[in-house]
């Protein structure tokens, strides 16, 4: 079996190197979780972008073990013979036993070995194993569960790979599993509970009763240490999911979790305080060109702006190049994500727009997969509109260019008079005419299964922010993830990331929170908030965030109102400033991916990793804490550029002229002050043109 050795990570952009001397030996790495090669959530993007690190670390001697779900493989994964004899053997044996076990290489970055495990095969053993784990655990799993069947049987028959693995073995070998989040967990309580020679590590993405509770009407944060978990469990029906839970997280030699705030909450609802905090990271695409992702964006904005074009026809009555767009997007849970502070911030926007006379118009869009039947009527009209209106200006402009190009190859110029026909005139007014509406634009794109109770629209309905022509903050929601194949807005989701200008995320439950990391890797800025474990990092590495476009809401320490007032100023600021600025900080933006990318992060995983080892095989390996081990202690400085105390002042200078804040050529050192003091514009509240910002949001928003 080849060597492998361990991984030193070299700087990236000023942050601190970090190498470690840590001879892995034969060690084996089985990374385990319900979503390999299977998407379901954010547990996935983890795994998927992390591979290609952990595959350089750990070469041949790396494998991630999931279910076989045969429309994943079939798209994902190309089945081969198992290249390592010990676990050829032992797939082979588990085979021979009544299961299905395949082996193949993932086809993503790093393209890992993949050991896909078919539970339902295997559901013959469901009572005999939920037996087994009733009288070693004292654990009760009710057959009406599927999930938890489903995390029985995967627990049971990845131990039993583990097992037969070590069994296969000509030397005592070194064994370390990775089990993620409690639907894996149950494998590596199994593991101990068997005493298999194997370092287990259990790694938390949330916590269940963290994300039930917060779902509910509990003050979350504010009651971490009070809470009867046991009760609080059993009063949701997830007692048994809560103890496999627990038990991991109990067992593991090493238990870490992605974030600081995550680290708290585990600590008083599963019990015990995780060793190591690993951040997520994410791959990050460098461009040869500096400015190529500036591009990508304007790209990329241009096809948003067709589909407005379309969503919004015969109501176009704002200036497209004046408009923002915005967007929340993630698991359709309404208040744990956000979505209702950023409604009702956005009603607020609406109205200090509205009474500042601003000529900018923001598009707010909730990408947030709800239960649907299909595209409606109307939005799939506004594109049909949009094309036929393109095609007639198309067959007119040929037709025009064939009587100019006669007419100058006779060395006359054209009498324009007589350039258009009236077919042409007639074919122009038909397609006018066709852009009659007789209602407004839609707020939803889809036909709602449950459109009276669905939390988006009933807060719409109530908020008052219906599209109408006098509103300057126009919503758009959009109950199903974006695709390239969609008729009505054909782009995936990165394409339509980097077309727009803001992500706003202002989550209450968020442990790590991937999409602001997104968007930050593709220069957009964001707003999250310190209770996601982004944004607390964030706040953590860098010294002024919101100079680099990192807006991070306060939801810790203020009422809803007021941190839906600072969400309403945030995004009014930001309105406020010029295309220069938005381009000035989308460069900053992007100067933190960095930070971001598994190449700096990935440490924090490779320390957890060599701490089990060195847990589970204290004669073998040896590991010494590394500085950088709590994820403190480095910070991302001010940019250069920005002085060092804020100002919230006006321009000192004389403003600069609309042509110049439109010119996007800049030399950013030179106009950073200028810039700065456009970000940092303080929340003008109406005085004479209109009544003070109401905090309660009252339906009278549309009356002025
Ligand atoms: C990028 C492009 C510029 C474009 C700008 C629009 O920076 O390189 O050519 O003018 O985006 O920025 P905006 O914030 O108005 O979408
Ligand atoms: C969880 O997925 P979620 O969106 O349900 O895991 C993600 C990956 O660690 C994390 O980013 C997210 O905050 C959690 O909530």
């Amino acid at each position: 079996m080849p060597l492998a050795r361990s991984l030193s990570i070299t700087s990236l952009s000023g942050l601190e190197e970090w190498d470690e001397e840590f001879d892995l030996e034969d060690a084996v790495l089985f990374e385990i979780a319900w979503e390999v090669a299977n998407k379901v959530g954010g547990i996935y993007t983890v795994i998927q972008t992390k591979a290609r690190l952990t595959a350089e670390e750990w070469g041949e001697n790396y494998f991630l073990v999931g279910p076989y779900v045969e429309s994943n493989v079939r798209t994902q994964v190309e089945l081969i013979e198992p290249t390592n004899p010990a676990l050829k053997r032992a797939i082979d044996k588990m085979n021979s036993s009544g299961c299905k076990v395949y082996f193949g290489r993932w086809l993503i970055e790093g393209s890992p070995y993949v050991v896909l495990i078919d539970v339902a095969f295997t559901a013959w053993n469901l009572d005999k194993w939920k037996k087994e784990l009733w009288d070693n655990f004292s654990i009760g799993v009710p057959w009406f569960d599927r999930e938890a069947n489903d995390a029985v049987l995967f627990g049971f028959l990845t131990a039993w790979l583990l097992g037969e693995y070590a069994a296969q073995c000509e030397e005592p070998p070194h064994i370390l599993a990775h089990f993620h989040e409690w639907l894996a967990g149950l494998g590596l309580a199994l593991c101990r509970q068997r005493q298999l020679p194997v370092a287990t590590i259990f790694t938390t993405h949330a916590t269940l009763l963290g994300r039930y509770l917060c779902a509910g009407s509990v003050d979350f944060y504010n009651n971490l240490a009070d809470f009867n978990v046991d009760k609080e469990a059993g009063d949701r029906q997830i007692y048994h999911r809560y103890c496999l839970e627990r038990t991991a997280a109990r067992c593991a030699h090493v238990f870490t979790t992605v974030s600081q705030i995550t680290a708290v909450e585990a600590e008083h609802l599963l019990k015990r305080k995780p060793d190591i905090i690993t951040p997520n990271g994410l791959n990050v695409k460098k461009f040869s060109a500096m400015h190529e992702f500036q591009n990508l964006h304007a790209q990329s904005k241009n096809r948003i702006q067709e589909f407005i074009r379309g969503h919004f026809y015969g109501h176009l009555d704002f200036n497209l190049d004046k408009c923002l767009f915005l967007f929340i997007a993630g698991r359709y849970e309404f208040s744990n994500k956000g979505a209702d502070i950023f409604l009702e911030a956005l009603a607020r926007l609406n109205y200090l727009l509205r009474v500042n006379h601003s000529d900018v118009t923001v598009v707010a869009f909730f990408i947030m997969p709800a239960r649907t039947n299909n595209f409606n009527v109307e939005t799939l009209k506004g594109q049909a509109v949009r094309k036929q209106l393109w095609d007639t200006a198309q067959t007119v402009k040929e037709r025009f260019g064939k009587k100019l190009y006669e007419s100058l190859l006779v060395g006359q110029l054209p009498d324009v008079s007589k350039m258009l026909s009236k077919d042409d005139f007639t074919m122009m007014k038909r397609a006018i005419f066709a852009t009659q509406r007789q209602c407004q634009p839609p707020i939803c794109t889809h036909n709602m299964l449950e459109d009276s109770n669905d939390p988006i629209l009933t807060c719409i309905r109530r908020i008052g922010l219906f599209n109408s022509s006098a509103d300057r903050v126009k919503v758009i929601f959009h109950p199903e993830f974006l695709s390239s194949t969609s008729p009505l807005l054909p782009m995936d989701y990165e394409e339509f990331v980097r077309g727009c200008h803001l992500g706003v995320f202002p989550s209450y439950y968020e442990p790590w929170g991937y999409t602001p990391a997104e968007c930050t890797v593709m220069g957009i800025p964001s707003i999250s908030t310190n209770l996601s474990g982004f944004g607390c990092f964030m706040e953590e590495h860098i010294a002024d965030p919101s100079a680099y476009g990192i807006y991070i809401l306060d939801r810790r320490y203020r009422g809803v109102d007021e941190s839906c007032n600072q969400l309403t100023s945030y995004l009014f600021q930001f309105c406020q400033q010029s295309r220069r600025a938005r381009i000035i900080q989308r460069n900053r933006t992007e100067r933190l991916s960095d930070l971001l990318d598994w190449r700096y992060l990935g440490r924090y995983y490779i320390s957890a990793r060599h701490m089990a080892l060195a847990k589970a095989f204290p004669d073998t390996y040896f590991y010494q804490p590394h500085d950088s081990d709590t994820a403190q202690g480095f910070r991302y400085p001010r940019p250069a550029s920005v002085p060092p105390s804020p100002s919230l002042s006006r321009h000192s200078s004389p403003r600069q002229s609309e042509a110049e804040e439109d010119d996007d050529r800049y030399d950013e050192d030179a106009e950073a002050e200028k810039d700065r003091l456009n970000i940092r514009q303080p929340l003008t509240l109406p005085s004479k043109k209109g009544p003070a910002l109401p905090y309660t949001l009252p339906g009278w928003y549309h009356q002025d």
